[in-house]
């Protein structure tokens, strides 16, 4: 048998998309399966999917959300109950029509989004104002049997994700909590992934069409495909009057109450591992990386033994201060071959330490990100293996806020706005914000699109950068997945 090559054969600005689906394969992410889009999360990635589940977890339980289950499967008659969200998501609904022999009398769908069969128990459960707010989330996977060609992560068709779902008696609170709620997914990207986004408004056409408006967090990765990394709607009462979902005031009148939803799914582990990776592999920041240092003992004969000891002893400190470690210490592997494999898995910092740091009381200290070496001595190295990590969190964002900011442009004309896309740059432009001129824009670049009206950009002033409307906001534009 041919023994697979460890490392990556193609360059990351050679070939975008062959480099990513080896480094996903080849670094342990993810895997393939018969199935095409649904893929398996290996360890590896799902370390770093628990580490995001557990900074937004908190942070929501904070906002009083309670965590719940609903049932993965929902009947067809309830599906279709609020007619204008589905019609243009039904050709990706997944169905179920038989239990083992019997076909069922009812299909049953298997969950693209939950507020159905979430609003319907709601109807039930709030009676009165004071049963309100309702603050509902779930972390599930959910199906959507897509077409297009599969992406691991980023376009697939079953994915994890968590739905919050939120009722309120007033509409200024189910506003404010859109917005709280944005940022906390800006938190997410910036401070945990190390990927600025940009905030904004859903334009009318690509809102989610079950809300009153949607807010999202936009980025951009290298391959220049933007990605939507979070939404966050307002429902307004539309669901409400589908639903029956209705409560007494404190005057005892009856009415209806103002709904909100919101998601971020492990479509945000793509757009990192296209961000930050490199030749070597992946590149993961280290607030969200499964391991943080590897110690590698460069082990010969006569000295073996005590280096070996030595590496342990550091690794047990750096774990008490809080650091995740792995000894290597196999011996039918070459440091050098270690080297490479934990490079392609993005261990954030490698120490090395063989006998002649041993005599000097030093170790190599080599960040993943940089290749930055330093001779650290033994008593300082808890200190500044730290000091690194932060560092490196830090330098990974600064770096991945310059690609942004070196890939956006703002587009006067039509002309610029072409060139801007063929570059694959987001282009800010003024824009009339109609479903016409948007399908216009679509078809004449290759799929470009709105990806929201930035909440900071310049106010538009003018036409329209298509048609000879006037402009009615700044608009971002870029091709996406
Ligand atoms: C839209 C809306 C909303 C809660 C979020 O964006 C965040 C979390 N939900 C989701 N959406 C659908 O409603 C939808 C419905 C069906 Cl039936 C479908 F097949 C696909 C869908 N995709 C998105």
């Amino acid at each position: 048998m041919v023994k697979e090559e460890q490392g990556l054969t193609v360059k990351k600005s050679q070939d975008i998309s062959e480099w990513y689906t080896q480094v996903i394969q080849k670094a342990e992410l993810a895997e393939y399966t018969g199935v095409s889009g649904c893929m398996i999360f290996r360890p590896r990635v799902f370390a770093i999917w628990e580490k995001l589940t557990a900074f937004f977890d908190a942070e929501i339980k904070k906002l009083g959300v309670k965590n719940a289950y609903f049932p993965l499967f929902i009947p067809e008659a309830l599906l279709k109950k609020e007619s204008e969200h589905v019609e243009g998501f039904a050709p990706e609904v997944a169905w179920v029509t038989q239990g083992g022999h019997t076909p069922l009398s009812e299909r049953l769908a298997v969950r693209p989004t939950s507020e159905t069969i979430m609003y319907d128990a709601f109807a039930k459960w709030i009676q009165s104002y004071r049963d309100l707010p309702l603050k509902i989330n779930q972390w599930v996977n959910v199906v959507r049997w897509e077409f297009k060609h599969p992406v691991p992560f980023l376009r697939s068709r079953e994915f994890l994700w968590q739905e919050g779902h939120t009722v309120f008696a007033k509409k200024a609170d189910a506003e404010t909590e859109v917005l709280n709620i944005l940022e906390l997914y800006k938190r997410v990207f910036e401070e945990m992934l190390a990927l600025p986004v940009i905030k904004g408004r859903k334009s009318e056409n690509e809102k989610f069409a079950g809300a009153d408006y949607s807010t999202s967090v936009e980025t951009l990765t290298p391959s220049g495909k933007a990605v939507q990394a979070a939404t966050s709607h307002h429902l307004g009462q539309r669901f409400a009057k589908s639903f029956g979902i209705s409560f007494l005031d404190e005057k005892g009148d009856k009415s209806l109450p103002f709904q909100n939803s919101w998601g971020f799914s492990t479509r945000s582990i793509g757009a990192m591992i296209l961000y930050h990776g490199d030749d070597k592999g992946v590149v993961i920041p280290p607030r969200v990386a499964p391991l943080h240092v590897v110690v590698v003992p460069i082990m010969f004969d006569d000295t073996k033994e005590k280096v070996v000891k030595k590496a342990h002893e550091l690794g047990s400190k750096l774990e008490k201060a809080g650091v995740s470690v792995f000894v290597d210490d196999r011996d039918h592997y070459t440091p050098g071959w270690k080297f490479n494999e934990w490079e392609l898995k993005g261990v954030c910092l490698r120490v090395e330490l063989g006998p002649r740091d041993l005599d000097k009381k030093q170790a190599v200290v080599v960040r993943r990100d940089t290749g930055k070496k330093d001779f650290v001595q033994l008593d300082e190295l808890v200190k500044f293996v730290q000091d690194q990590l932060e560092l490196m969190q830090k330098d990974m964002f600064k770096r991945a806020q310059q690609f942004l900011a070196e890939n956006n442009v703002h587009a006067k004309s039509w002309k610029e706005f072409e060139k801007g896309i063929k570059d694959k740059k987001l282009v800010y432009t003024p824009w009339c914000c109609t479903a016409d001129c948007a399908e216009h824009i679509k078809t004449q670049t290759e799929g470009a699109k709105c990806l929201n009206l930035p909440f900071d950009a310049p106010k538009a002033e003018g036409k329209c950068v298509k048609c000879d409307k006037p402009a009615v906001a700044t608009a971002l534009f870029a091709k996406s997945y």
